[in-house]
C-alpha cells in the first residue's frame, strides 16, 4: 500500500468508526502558534487553571510529547444532540458536550479501536497514543495547522461543509510516516455574533477567550465563588455554556453525535435538578451519580456552587416576570429550602451564594427574614460579603 493509500484508508476507517473528519498532522513544533499561545498567558487569560502554564513549550510541540511518534491523526466527532423544552421548575442547563458519558474515556477507546484496524491493514505493530482534551498538547492550533477546520471568532474549531463547532478534537500520535495536510482556509467574515452574544464578554476578537470571566471556566474549572458581577449572566448555566455556539451561524444543522456514549440517556442529561445537587450530603454520594460524565470536574462543592447561583438567577426571574412558571407555593418551598441550607452549610463560600440566591428573591418576607438571620452569622467573612447586597 503506497502512502497516499494509506491516508485514505486511514480517513475511510475513521469516518466508518464515526468520526466526522480526520486529517494527518506533522509534529513539528507550533512556533507561531506558542507566541499566540504565551500572549494569552502573559494576559493573565488561563485564570486559575496553573496546569496551561507550565511549559508552553511542550503543549506547542508533539513531538516532545510523544517521541515515538511520527504524525498525528487529527479527528473530530460530534456531541451535539437536540436540546428538549426545560423542565419547569428549579433546573439548570448542562452545556451540550457534557451531557452523556465521559468523552475522553470513550474517544480514547475509539480511538484505540483505529489503531488495531490499522494495525490490521499494516500487517505490523503501531505504536501510537490516544489525546483528547489533554493539556499537554495545544489541540485547536494542531487542528487549525491541518485543516480540521478553522478557528472562529469564539476560538473553537469550525469544521468544513457546515460541519460546524459541536464536536470534540482528538489524536491519535502514530509512528507511521504520513503526509501532512494543509490548513484550512475558512473565515468568519463579517460576524461576530459569539462576541455579541457572549453573556460576560469573556471573548476579546484576536486575542481569544479571557477564562475569568468565562462561564465555562467559571462553573467547570474554577475552585473559588462565582465573582458577584458575573453570578446574573450565568442565567441557567449550571456546568458550561454554550451561548457562543449557538449564534454561530456555522451551527445552523449540526451533525448528530454518533455514538449513543454521548446521548443524554447515558449520563447526566440537558438539565439538573438543582435542589437535588444542594441536597447531596458527601462527595462520595457526589461522585457516584457523576463518575462517569464530565460533571464530575468541579467535584461537589464546585456543583453547589454553581446550582446556588441558578437558583438565585430563578428566584430573581420569579419577581421579575412570571414567565418562569414557577408558583409562589414552589417559591416559598425553595426559599425555606435556602434557609435550611444556611443553617446546616459550614463552609463559607457555599454559604455566602446561598446568602446571594435569597437576596435575587424580591418578597418582602424573604427579605426580612434574610435580614434577621444575616444578623447572626457567625463569620465576620460571611457577614461582611453578603453586606455588599443585602
Ligand atoms: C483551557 C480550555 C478551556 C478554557 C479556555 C478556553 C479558550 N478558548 O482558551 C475554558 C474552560 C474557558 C474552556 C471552555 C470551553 N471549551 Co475548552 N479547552 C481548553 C483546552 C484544554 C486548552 C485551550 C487553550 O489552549 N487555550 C489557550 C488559547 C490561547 O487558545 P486559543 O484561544 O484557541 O488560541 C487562539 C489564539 O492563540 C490564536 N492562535 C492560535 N494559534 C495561532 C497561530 C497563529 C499564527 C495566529 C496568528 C493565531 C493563533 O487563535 C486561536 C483561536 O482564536 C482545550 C483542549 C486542548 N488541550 O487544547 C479545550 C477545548 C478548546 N475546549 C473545548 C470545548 C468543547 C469547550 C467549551 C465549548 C465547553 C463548554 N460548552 O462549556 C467551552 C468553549 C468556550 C470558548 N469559546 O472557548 C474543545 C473545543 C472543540 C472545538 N471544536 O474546537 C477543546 C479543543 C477540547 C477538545 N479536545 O475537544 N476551555
Ligand atoms: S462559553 Fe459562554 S461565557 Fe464562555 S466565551 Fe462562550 S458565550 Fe462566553
Ligand atoms: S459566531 Fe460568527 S464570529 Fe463567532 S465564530 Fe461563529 S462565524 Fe465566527
Amino acid at each position: 500500500m503506497t502512502p497516499h493509500q494509506l491516508k485514505e484508508e486511514i480517513k475511510r476507517i475513521a469516518s466508518e468508526l464515526g468520526f466526522q473528519r480526520t486529517v494527518i498532522a506533522s509534529l513539528e513544533p507550533m512556533e507561531a502558534e506558542r507566541q499566540e499561545y504565551e500572549r494569552w498567558l502573559a494576559l493573565g487569560y488561563a485564570a486559575g487553571m496553573e496546569y496551561l502554564k507550565r511549559n508552553p513549550h511542550f503543549r506547542t510541540s508533539p513531538q516532545m510529547l510523544y517521541p515515538d511518534g511520527r504524525s498525528a491523526i487529527v479527528v473530530s466527532v460530534s456531541y451535539y444532540t437536540e436540546v428538549p423544552e426545560p423542565p419547569p421548575g428549579f433546573f439548570g442547563k448542562v452545556a451540550r458536550y457534557a451531557v452523556g458519558l465521559d468523552y475522553h474515556v470513550v474517544i480514547r477507546a475509539k480511538l484505540r479501536e483505529l489503531n488495531a484496524r490499522l494495525e490490521k491493514i499494516t500487517g505490523r505493530k503501531i505504536l501510537a497514543k490516544a489525546y483528547t482534551d489533554d493539556v499537554s498538547l495545544f489541540e485547536q492550533a494542531l487542528a487549525a495547522r491541518h485543516g480540521l477546520g478553522f478557528a472562529g471568532r469564539h476560538t473553537l474549531i469550525i469544521g468544513p461543509q457546515m460541519l460546524g463547532t459541536y464536536n470534540f478534537v482528538a489524536e491519535l500520535i502514530t509512528d507511521l510516516e504520513l503526509e501532512a495536510d494543509e490548513p484550512y482556509q475558512g473565515t468568519c467574515g463579517k460576524c461576530f455574533r459569539c462576541g455579541e452574544g457572549c453573556p460576560t464578554d469573556a471573548i476579546e476578537y484576536g486575542i481569544g477567550v479571557n477564562a475569568n470571566k468565562c462561564i465555562s471556566y467559571l462553573t467547570i474549572e474554577n475552585k473559588e465563588g462565582i465573582p458577584l458581577e458575573l453570578r446574573k449572566q450565568l442565567g441557567s448555566w449550571v456546568f458550561g455554556c454554550d451561548v457562543c455556539q449557538e449564534v454561530c451561524p456555522y451551527n445552523q444543522r449540526p451533525n448528530h453525535a454518533p455514538w449513543e456514549e454521548f446521548s443524554p440517556e447515558r449520563g447526566a442529561g440537558h438539565y439538573l435538578d438543582l435542589f437535588s445537587i444542594l441536597q447531596m450530603d458527601s462527595q462520595s454520594e457526589f461522585h457516584q451519580r457523576f463518575v462517569h460524565t464530565p460533571l464530575r470536574r468541579p467535584k461537589l462543592r464546585g456543583m453547589k456552587r454553581n446550582a446556588l447561583t441558578v437558583v438565585g438567577n430563578i428566584l430573581g426571574n420569579c419577581a421579575a416576570a412570571s414567565s418562569t412558571g414557577i408558583t409562589p407555593q414552589e417559591q416559598f418551598e425553595a426559599v425555606k429550602k435556602l434557609f435550611e441550607f444556611i443553617q446546616e452549610e459550614s463552609d463559607e463560600m457555599l454559604k455566602e451564594h446561598a446568602y446571594w440566591a435569597l437576596a435575587q428573591h424580591e418578597e418582602p418576607e424573604t427579605r426580612k427574614k434574610l435580614k434577621q438571620i444575616i444578623d447572626r452569622e457567625e463569620s465576620q467573612i460571611v457577614r461582611s460579603l453578603v453586606g455588599a447586597y443585602v
